[in-house]
């Protein structure tokens, strides 16, 4: 029996490793959710990693229809009432990217917000 062991804690070590490696990266996502609500993004400021995938999730809480634009990434959508969106994008270079609202007269009532690209 004691002959057997290492090979059965070696596999053990293994499975171990590769939960270990998936946890990690779940650990640091790139995710972010902003919220809209009475006319306003709830998070007006989102910070993500540079060079790795950013899952954008967009949920509207309002009654009526929104939009989500940032010029930058050449993002444009539409969210309807109680309505939410999944982005995906990478985003290659660090800097503060401004995001709005484009529904007539929103941005002017204050739905801007920026995304922080850090390195
Ligand atoms: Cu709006």
């Amino acid at each position: 029996m004691k002959k057997l062991r290492p090979f059965i804690i070696f596999p053990l070590l293994l499975l171990i490793l590769t939960w270990l490696l998936a946890a990690c990266g779940r650990t640091a996502p790139n995710e972010a959710t902003i919220t809209i609500k009475e006319m306003a993004f709830t998070q007006s400021e989102v910070t993500v990693k540079a060079g790795q995938p950013v899952t954008l999730r967009l949920v509207n809480r309002d009654g009526y229809t929104h939009a989500f634009d940032m010029d930058a990434f050449d993002i444009h959508t539409s969210l309807a009432a109680n309505e939410t969106a999944v982005l995906r994008f990478t985003p290659e270079e660090t800097g503060r990217y401004p995001f709005y609202c484009s529904s007539p007269g929103h941005e002017m009532a204050g739905m801007v917000g920026t995304l922080i690209v850090e390195p």
